[in-house]
Formats: structure tokens, C-alpha cells, sequence
């Protein structure tokens, strides 16, 4: 484990095994809640594919971001697999369990731009982040707007904590390099974000 501003991360949390686990993990999530694309509120769609696991979900359309009790469809949010919740047990001992567990799709023109998570309730609590599929650029910056970043590749297996200081960093996805790993058929990244949201 090593540290970039308030940033823990754990490179190569998850062998190869375990990668396996998660990602069959995300299937399950995504035949009970298909991702979708959200909309953003100025009216376009996202490049990145959402879904959610978990009693809240996250979501977006022209009347802002929030977390929701159901997934688009009207169907409820499937729960968060075991695995899942296992990975969080072992970052997080000894706090309340994550209410949301949003994946995210990368294809291979997707990226995210910087922004600061905080639609949650509570930023004491950390946000748990684990990778899976093709390499991702991550791109960290401050708590305003603007000043420098530092960039880092996200592989497959690899697991961020923010918390603390590092909770209300600006963070983005400027690239994924499509094709560098072969744990998803079709290419791509996965991003699981843990989260306590009320
Ligand atoms: C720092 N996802 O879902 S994960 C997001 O790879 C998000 O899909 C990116 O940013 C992705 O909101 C980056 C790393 C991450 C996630 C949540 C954070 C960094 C964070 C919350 C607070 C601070
Ligand atoms: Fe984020």
C-alpha cells in the first residue's frame, strides 16, 4: 500500500482468482439491473455505463445527481454481492456497511471528467474504489478547481481508499487503454465504488 494525497492505494489487492470472483460478482449485478447511461443535468448522455448494487443507487438526469431506491426500469437495486461486502470489512473494519455499490463501465472511448463526489451524506466515511479489466488513467487534483494533478494507471485488481483528507478531492478518468487485459471478454473497465451514503 502507498499513499498519493491522503490517497491509499492498494495495488494488486485482488490476484487474479479473487478478479475473477468480483467480476462474476458484476455480471450478477448487471442481469438484475441492466447499466444504463445516465443523463447529465445539462442533457447529454454519459460515455460511462452505470448500474448500481445495494439499497441506494446512484443517478443523474436533467434535474440533478441523487441517489435513488430503484433502478431506472422500477426495478429494485440488486444487493451488494459477498465479496463484494468482504473487500470493505477488510478496508473499512468496524464502521457501518456500504448502502450503495455503483459500477461503472468503460468502453473504450468512455472517461470521466474531474470532479468531487459528495451527493453522500456523511464524509467521514471512506469511498472504497476497485478496478477490474483494462488499464485506467486516474487523474487526482485538489479540493477546489483547478492548481496540479497527479496521474496514475489503475490496473485490474487494484483497490483506493478515500478517506479522510482525500474524501473531497477532485478525481477523474481521462483514458482507458482498451485491450490490456483479458479478465473481460469484450474489453474495457469495470469501477466498483463503495459507498455510505445517509
Ligand atoms: C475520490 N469513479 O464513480 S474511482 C466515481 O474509476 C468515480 O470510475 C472513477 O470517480 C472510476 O465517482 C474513479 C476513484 C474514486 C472514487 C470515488 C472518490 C475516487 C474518489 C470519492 C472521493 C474522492
Ligand atoms: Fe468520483
Amino acid at each position: 500500500m502507498y499513499r498519493i494525497r491522503g490517497f491509499e492505494i492498494h495495488d494488486g489487492y485482488l490476484d487474479r482468482h479473487a478478479q475473477s470472483s468480483v467480476f462474476s460478482a458484476v455480471q450478477e449485478i448487471a442481469r438484475a439491473a441492466p447499466p444504463y447511461a445516465p443523463m447529465t443535468p445539462w442533457g447529454k448522455p454519459m460515455r460511462v455505463k452505470m448500474t448500481s448494487a445495494g439499497r441506494l443507487g446512484w443517478y443523474s438526469d436533467r434535474r440533478g445527481y441523487r441517489y435513488v431506491d430503484q433502478h431506472p426500469d422500477g426495478i429494485p437495486w440488486p444487493p451488494i454481492p459477498e465479496v463484494i461486502m468482504e473487500m470493505w470489512r477488510d478496508l473499512v473494519p468496524g464502521g457501518r456497511d456500504p448502502e450503495c455499490c455503483l459500477v461503472n463501465y468503460y468502453g473504450e472511448d468512455a472517461r470521466m471528467g474531474l470532479h468531487q463526489d459528495k451527493d453522500e451524506a456523511d464524509f467521514a466515511y471512506p469511498v472504497v474504489s476497485v478496478s477490474l479489466g483494462d488499464d485506467g488513467l486516474f487523474r487526482i487534483g485538489n479540493d477546489t478547481k483547478g492548481g496540479k494533478t497527479e496521474s496514475l494507471w489503475l490496473r485490474s485488481g487494484d483497490v483506493v481508499v478515500m478517506g479522510g483528507d482525500a474524501r473531497l478531492r477532485y478525481h477523474g478518468i481521462d483514458k482507458i487503454r482498451f485491450g490490456t487485459s483479458t479478465l473481460l471478454p469484450k474489453g474495457g473497465r469495470i469501477n466498483l465504488t463503495l459507498r455510505v451514503v445517509t
